[in-house]
């Protein structure tokens, strides 16, 4: 019983439990330990959770989306919460090109057709040393590249982010070179735990966290997870990407989380979890953030302090 596969957003929790389930947990600090939550929408949820979800009990609604990094609408953590009310994410399409069998232009809706929606509770790790814990609703990244069939001599995913700034002020900075980029590696992009998202605590995206879709991968620090997706090519060369771009010798490509390689200016050693009480404070972090046993090999033979 490894996954569930057939969640739906019909299945999907009613916001009212996850409020009670959010206060439940910020009381007891334990996770759903309450029969009284046990309701079928619940149930199944829960049947629903991947086996790769953490048992870390997940931030607040209210931290995951007021302290965001997401430069299109600007630098401060609470711009995104404040400015990115007014992007447009409906309609939404993607461009998927370069070496597949069936390139062409996906309406959202058809990015996510027969791709089974899933609960997945990852630790979210940012480069700055601060994390978070997040419960996504999304799907496999492989399930799509399948669908779109990868041809032999991609080894690379290259991600944009949309462009568009007459709804994103921060786009009028050019600090960036727009679009926002982000790469993985083919076997990373079709690792089981690097996921599409389009939804968190059981509720379409918000639009900070990247509305209408945006990519997960756990096991590298957070700015690799790149938000509203317009374009997604298969190439044979490692493509550009926005934080090497901006500073190669402190971004590199893979960005694994790593506590054992520094940043050149702090140490990553440890990290601050976000949110208060119960969850705050420092603890120490894991290497790959946790999913070790996971990803490991596929950086066997790799020197992860050179490839940082
Ligand atoms: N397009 C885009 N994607 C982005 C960013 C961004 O500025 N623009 N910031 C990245 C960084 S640095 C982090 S830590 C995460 C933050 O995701 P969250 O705000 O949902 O926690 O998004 C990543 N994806
Ligand atoms: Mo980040």
């Amino acid at each position: 019983m490894r996954f569930r596969n057939d969640l739906t957003w019909a299945d999907v929790t009613p916001r009212p439990l996850w409020l009670n389930r959010r206060v439940m947990l910020a009381g007891a600090g334990a996770l759903l330990a309450t029969p009284a939550l046990a309701t079928p929408a619940l149930a199944r949820i829960e049947a629903a959770k991947s086996a790769f979800s953490t048992t870390d009990a997940p931030n607040s609604l209210e931290d995951i989306t007021t302290y965001n990094n997401f430069y299109e609408f600007g630098t401060g953590k609470e711009d995104p919460a404040t400015y990115a009310g007014g992007l447009t994410t409906d309609p939404w399409s993607i461009v998927i090109d370069g070496l597949v069998d069936k390139p062409g232009t996906y309406d959202l809706a058809d990015v996510m057709k027969d791709q089974p929606l899933e609960e997945r509770i990852y630790r979210f790790r940012c480069v700055e040393a601060w994390s978070m814990i997040v419960p996504w609703i999304g799907f496999e990244m492989a399930g799509l590249l399948n669908r779109v069939g990868v041809q032999p001599g991609a080894k690379f995913v290259a991600f944009e982010t949309l462009v568009r700034p007459e709804e994103m002020p921060g786009q009028s900075s050019p600090f960036i070179e727009w679009p926002y980029r982000e790469g993985l590696r083919l076997d990373e992009a079709m690792h089981p735990l690097t996921i599409l998202a389009t939804g968190l605590y059981g509720e379409p995206m918000p639009k900070q966290n990247g509305a209408p879709i945006r990519l997960v991968v756990p096991w590298k620090y957070g700015f690799k997870s790149i938000k509203s997706i317009v374009k997604i090519s298969l190439v044979a060369e490692m493509p550009k990407t926005t934080w090497n771009m901006l500073q190669p010798g402190e971004y590199g490509f893979y960005s694994n989380v790593n506590p054992t390689v520094d940043h050149p200016r702090w140490s990553q050693a440890s990290e601050r979890r976000i949110g208060s009480g119960l969850f705050g404070g420092r603890q120490d972090t894991l290497m790959f953030n946790g999913y070790e046993e996971q990803v490991a090999s596929l950086y066997a033979g790799q020197d992860l302090a050179a490839d940082y």
